[in-house]
């Protein structure tokens, strides 16, 4: 039989790594053969990889702890399994810089695992005493969240709900879990019947008070499975010996491309399926809440502290609030990625007088960050060329951001007694292409709720003559809009003027 033995070879992997690579790329910076399994990612993702992989393998070269090894779980399809598997893992971050371009190989995700079949490695895993950390980077859709609990009307949840019982009784070979947080409360069950040894999961999502929505989203979970074969004792063990801390997590990694690839090859002189971009600027700060021991992330930058929230408040509501409203206002202007829409001398003086009016009042001044430098950091980040991150990317899942970046904020003005225009103008922006995205032949929505969405925009005739009706449509979206925010009238008729300053905005030229 033929083999290819040209593109195996030509493959990143621990073996064709092993000649040393050229000059100008680095790492790993452990040898991942010394690291064991310490840690489960859920979600792993571009962002993962380039964010808190990264952060944990410089914490083992710091400090010299080599138990951070990384499983990382993906999400619905095997496509990462197939990239990092027969690249024993390792994988480059090319990071694009305004001005540089470097590429590092990391190679402290040491397996990887598709939960459709893998769900029984990682459940084993979690309940080793080995392992003592699970974070998650599973998006906003993927807490699957009703309010403040999980979704127990969805049928994937109900699936879980049965497995967890089962899991709790000791049977064996259960079929695959479902969902990211019935798969992690399946694997603590098994890890509670055993060692019951004390564990920490890491929410390092985008969205306000991650730790204690993830915590509240597991006990909703465990609260629903029936009475008796242990319910009651797993509760109390979750109370008393797993800890939610909450993170702020911050890097732009855009979707990596066909001409990246090419450009790492040309670094690296190998080819690399897994590999990820991502900006040069990089931050996490986590709540220093472990239930054992963690990886000295501080020694890899991280900060450590009791409390995130004035952090995490910052972020979503100057970084990703601003980068939705310019996806959205750069979408429908023909800008293609966010360095264009900042580049729009429109677009950017309307993002700076959102944040200076509606947004700093808003906020706490975290320890040692000043806001407007916070605030000129961050639109200077946007500016990178380099990285082309795409307005139709930040776009997607667009009810799922919405309420986390834009709505808690209006509210806090609206309460102040402020009418936000420029919020009020990032959700006319997102009504704007929704309705158009949905009426077009164009690209398809990328939104779990676009079916609820297409029903919204449904009567054409009434979102082209009547905007307050087509506000009131979407407004009545309650997995969008918290009830105060879609009772205020003041609100409401803010969306609606600025939706024809959405309009003006689009024809102004760049
Ligand atoms: C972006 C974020 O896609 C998006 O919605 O706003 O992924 C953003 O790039 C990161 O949060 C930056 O840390």
């Amino acid at each position: 039989m033929k083999t290819d033995s040209t593109s195996t070879l030509e493959r990143l992997s621990l073996e064709t790594l092993r000649g040393g690579h050229p000059v100008g790329t680095t790492g790993p910076r452990v040898a991942p053969g010394a690291l064991t399994i310490g840690i489960v990612h859920f979600g792993i993702g571009a962002f993962h990889r380039a964010h808190q992989a990264v952060f944990t393998e410089d914490a083992a070269a710091a400090s010299g702890d080599t138990r951070w090894g990384i499983l990382g779980v993906t999400g619905r399809a095997d496509s990462v399994v197939r990239q990092l598997q027969p690249q024993d893992c390792l994988y480059g971050v090319l990071q694009k810089g305004a001005e540089a371009t470097s590429l590092r190989i990391v190679g402290t995700v040491r397996d990887v695992a598709w939960p459709a079949r893998d769900s029984e490695k990682v459940v084993a895993t979690l309940a080793r005493a080995t392992t003592h950390i699970a974070t998650l980077t599973i998006t906003e859709k993927g807490y699957l969240r009703a309010g403040d609990g999980i979704d127990l009307g969805l049928a994937v949840v109900q699936q879980d709900l049965a497995l967890i019982e089962r899991e709790l009784l000791g049977e064996c070979d259960l079929p695959a879990s479902k969902s990211p947080i019935g798969l992690l409360v399946r694997g603590l069950a098994r890890r509670f019947r055993g060692g019951a040894e004390p564990f920490t999961v890491l929410s390092c999502d985008n969205l306000v008070n991650n730790g204690a929505l993830t915590r509240a989203l597991v006990f909703s979970l465990v609260e629903a499975l029936a009475p008796g074969a242990g319910r009651d004792e797993l509760q109390a063990w979750l109370a008393a010996s797993v800890s939610f801390p909450s993170s702020m997590v911050d890097r732009i990694a855009p979707a990596t491309t066909a001409a990246d690839r090419a450009e790492a090859l040309g670094l690296l002189g190998l080819r690399d399926e897994a590999l990820v971009v991502a900006e040069p600027f990089t931050q996490w700060v986590i709540e220093d809440d472990f239930a054992g021991p963690r990886p000295a992330w501080e020694e890899a930058g991280a900060i450590l502290t009791t409390d995130v929230t004035p952090y995490e408040r910052a972020k979503l509501r100057i970084l990703n609030a601003t980068h939705t409203q310019l996806a959205y206002l750069g979408a429908l202007k023909g800008h293609a990625t966010i360095a264009q829409a900042i580049a729009d001398p429109a677009l950017r003086a309307v993002a700076r007088s959102t944040i200076d009016a509606d947004i700093l009042p808003t906020l706490d001044v975290p320890f040692g960050l000043n806001l407007e430098e916070y605030r000129d950091s961050v639109l200077e980040r946007f500016t990178n060329p380099n990285l082309p991150h795409t307005t139709l990317q930040v776009g997607m899942d667009g009810s799922q951001k919405l309420p986390t970046r834009i709505l808690g904020t209006a509210w806090d003005r609206l309460n102040a007694g402020h009418r936000p225009a420029g919020l009020a103008l990032t959700v006319a922006a997102w009504i704007t292409f929704v309705a158009s995205t949905l009426q077009t032949d164009g690209p398809t929505l990328d939104d779990p709720l676009a079916t609820r969405l297409q029903q919204a925009v449904a009567s054409v005739d009434a979102a082209v003559t009547e905007p307050a009706a087509l506000v009131d449509r979407f407004f009545a979206l309650a997995e969008v809009f918290p009830p105060e925010v879609s009772a205020s009238t003041e609100f409401r008729a803010a969306v609606v003027d600025q939706l024809g300053e959405v309009q003006r905005l689009v024809r102004t030229s760049a």
